[in-house]
């Protein structure tokens, strides 16, 4: 990991390519021009400057000048900590994007550490507040609670980050022996919601009032303040961003909590929905598209609502065609690839995904022409110099398992077939012999929600019955998939923030977790290639990321297959630990840049959600 260290060199002297790359960026707020004008100023001004612009060019020399006339703690207090204070605000107002929150905060993290030397060490708790912070039980992902501990960090909080897969009791303890103000729990999953509201029960339970506040991708405000402030009697906020968690702190700190509690209007979910759908194309409006189909985002339990699958009696799908054959894979079985090139997988990169999802470089009040110039000479360049980071340092390493099995469908039931006489053990290699229908057993069984009203869709109508299998003289067929990028990706993008190098960390992270949906979506391509139907696939990528191809590949999670535990059955099937995927006890894959399909050839198999 020698290269982390390289541009250590460059981040106190003239120039410093990522700041240029970042003015080139940013709004006119912050451009060369305005940077250069810094002379003129006097040292407050410039420091403070220097915090919002993120620029680290001649800090030092600016903070030894305020030294003279300044303590060192009054700097950050007075003078950096209100040029945080406009990054927020400025944040706050959409005028901001996240990597320049960032680069403010690297900037931030630079100063504190050349004034540190100057301070008198004095005992009892510097910080403004501390916050105990973690990654709830079973969830690997560590970005969302990185983020905010280093937004809370450099506004002058003290962070007690204790990682991921974090269970209630070390967060207590900490709480005590820190003594600190609140506890933050973070999780992406919507398994990771039912966790926080089982630690808020227990904590309920055992009369603790600790102030907690709460984030992650799917929870919702609605949730946290209707739901879970329902079962807990202490302070409870929802975070949406990592401002959020900030904003909790200032408030809990100067007492007003409560009063901002009851300040909350009630999100008009449907309306924030069709705004980010306004904003999004490819692979960002399936998600923003799948998130509206999402219950709980309406308001309801996550857990409960999304597993309300059975309608009772089992009604068939209305108007999918049913087929008179079905392809014929090249393999029966599971097959390993480690031989990718990462070039090949880029071509499946959804940048909009990247720039506006993992990077945040919004469009916000640009045209659609200043933005697409930004992509064009700016977030692409950056892309294609982080991609030559990821061959020369060997960062990336794509792997995939996947296969074919038999099957037909039972009601709401897909029911995965294998050769009677074939081992269990050996079900998850590609299979030798040749089998006939009546040579079949059945061998897993994944039971599917069917929607309620209207086509009454389920994944299972997109196979054939066994009737019609029978009929046939063959069984239907279902692709799995299991892809990773591997772990150094993670311990690479984990160094890179305990370096306090925030702006590298957002961007490989989320090109590391792009490349693993990239990789999914290119194995997608090859088993369509495998199974003779990729005549249909678009040309056009952007066509392609919106399901322009036959067939559909659905995630364990989303909203036709939510049941996570159903991970399991696809890991009996499959043995991704052969390629370093592994399951967390909550069904969480690891390393975080991994993900699982499985896969339908129906032509009219499409994303929908369960209503
Ligand atoms: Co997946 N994924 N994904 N995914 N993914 C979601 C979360 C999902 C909502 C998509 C959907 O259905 N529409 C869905 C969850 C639904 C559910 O739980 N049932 C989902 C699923 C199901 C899955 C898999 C299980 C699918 C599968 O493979 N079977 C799988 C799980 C992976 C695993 O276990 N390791 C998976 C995989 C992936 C990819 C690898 C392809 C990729 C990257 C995931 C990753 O980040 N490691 C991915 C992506 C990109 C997404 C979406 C599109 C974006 C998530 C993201 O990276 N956000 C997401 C849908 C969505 O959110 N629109 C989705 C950026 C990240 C910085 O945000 O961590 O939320 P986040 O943090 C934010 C805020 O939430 C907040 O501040 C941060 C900064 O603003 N915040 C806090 C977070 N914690 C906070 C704490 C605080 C305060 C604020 O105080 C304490």
């Amino acid at each position: 990991m020698t290269d982390t260290n390289d541009h250590s060199s460059e981040r106190n002297c003239t120039y410093d390519p990522l700041v240029e790359f970042m003015a080139h960026y940013a709004d006119a707020k912050s451009t060369k021009s305005e940077r250069s004008s810094y002379e003129g100023m006097p040292v407050e001004e410039r420091l403070k400057k220097r915090i919002i612009d993120g620029d680290k060019i001649g800090l030092d020399s600016d903070l030894a000048e305020a030294l003279k006339g300044y303590p060192a703690l009054d700097i950050i207090n007075t003078i950096l900590l209100g040029g945080m204070k406009v990054v927020g605000e400025l944040f706050g107002a959409g005028e901001m994007q996240l990597p320049f929150v960032l680069q403010s905060a690297e900037t931030m993290k630079t100063a504190v550490k050349y004034l540190e030397p100057f301070m008198e060490k004095v005992e009892g708790e510097q910080s403004k507040g501390v916050m105990v912070l973690a990654t709830v039980k079973g969830d690997v992902h560590d970005i969302g609670k990185n983020l905010v501990d280093i937004i809370l960090t450099n506004n002058g909080y003290r962070v007690v980050n204790l990682g991921i897969k974090m269970a209630l009791e070390p967060m207590l303890d900490a709480f005590v022996r820190e003594k600190a103000d609140a506890i933050g729990m973070s999780g992406l999953l919507v398994k990771s919601t039912a966790i926080m509201k089982e630690n808020l029960e227990v904590m309920q339970g055992r009369g603790l009032q600790i102030p907690v506040v709460l984030g992650g991708a799917a929870l919702t405000r609605k949730f946290v303040e209707r739901d879970l402030r329902e079962l807990y009697g202490g302070t409870l906020w929802y975070a949406q961003d990592a401002f959020d968690g900030l904003h909790f702190m200032e408030k809990l700190k100067a007492g007003t909590i409560n009063d901002v509690v009851s300040e909350f209007a009630v999100v008009d979910e449907a309306g924030e929905i069709e705004e980010e759908l306004d904003n999004a194309t490819g692979e960002e409006s399936k998600m923003v598209l799948a998130k509206r189909d999402l219950p709980w985002l309406a308001g309801g339990s996550p857990k409960s609502d999304v597993r309300s699958p059975k309608s009772g009696i089992a009604k068939e799908s209305e108007g999918i065609s049913r087929l008179s054959d079905v392809p014929t894979p090249p393999f029966w079985g599971v097959d390993v690839q480690e031989q990718f090139i990462l070039d090949s997988i880029w071509k499946y990169l959804n940048e909009v995904a990247l720039f506006r999802g993992q990077w945040q470089l919004k469009r916000g009040k640009k045209t659609v022409e200043e933005h697409t110039k930004q992509v064009e000479e700016v977030a692409r360049p950056k892309l294609h110099e982080l991609m030559l980071l990821c061959k020369q340092q060997h960062i990336l390493k794509p792997q995939a398992v996947y296969g074919y099995f038999p099957c037909w469908s039972e009601g709401d039931d897909l029911v995965v077939l294998k050769p009677k006489d074939l081992p269990n053990d050996e079900t998850y290699m590609k299979w030798t012999s040749p089998f006939s229908l009546d040579s079949l057993e059945e061998y897993k069984r994944f039971t599917f929600p069917r929607q309620p009203s209207g086509k009454h869709l389920c994944i299972s109508g997109f196979f054939l019955t066994k009737d019609e299998a029978l009929a046939l003289g063959k069984p239907d067929v279902v692709a799995f998939s299991a892809v990773t990028v591997g772990r150094k990706a993670s311990e690479y993008t984990a160094k890179l923030f305990s370096d306090n190098k925030y702006v590298e960390y957002l961007y490989l992270h989320g090109l590391s977790v792009e490349t693993a949906e990239a990789l999914a979506e290119y194995l997608h391509k090859i088993v369509r290639a495998e199974l003779g139907i990729g005549s249909s696939d678009a040309e056009d990528i952007q066509r392609l990321f919106s399901q322009g191809y036959r067939g559909s590949r659905f995630s364990f999670g989303y909203p036709a297959c939510p049941n996570l535990e159903d991970q399991t059955k696809l890991f009996n099937l499959l043995h991704p630990e052969r390629i370093d995927i592994t399951l967390s006890e909550e069904y969480h894959l690891e390393p975080e840049q991994s993900t699982t399909a499985i896969i339908c050839h129906h032509p009219e198999a499409r994303y929908f959600g369960i209503k």
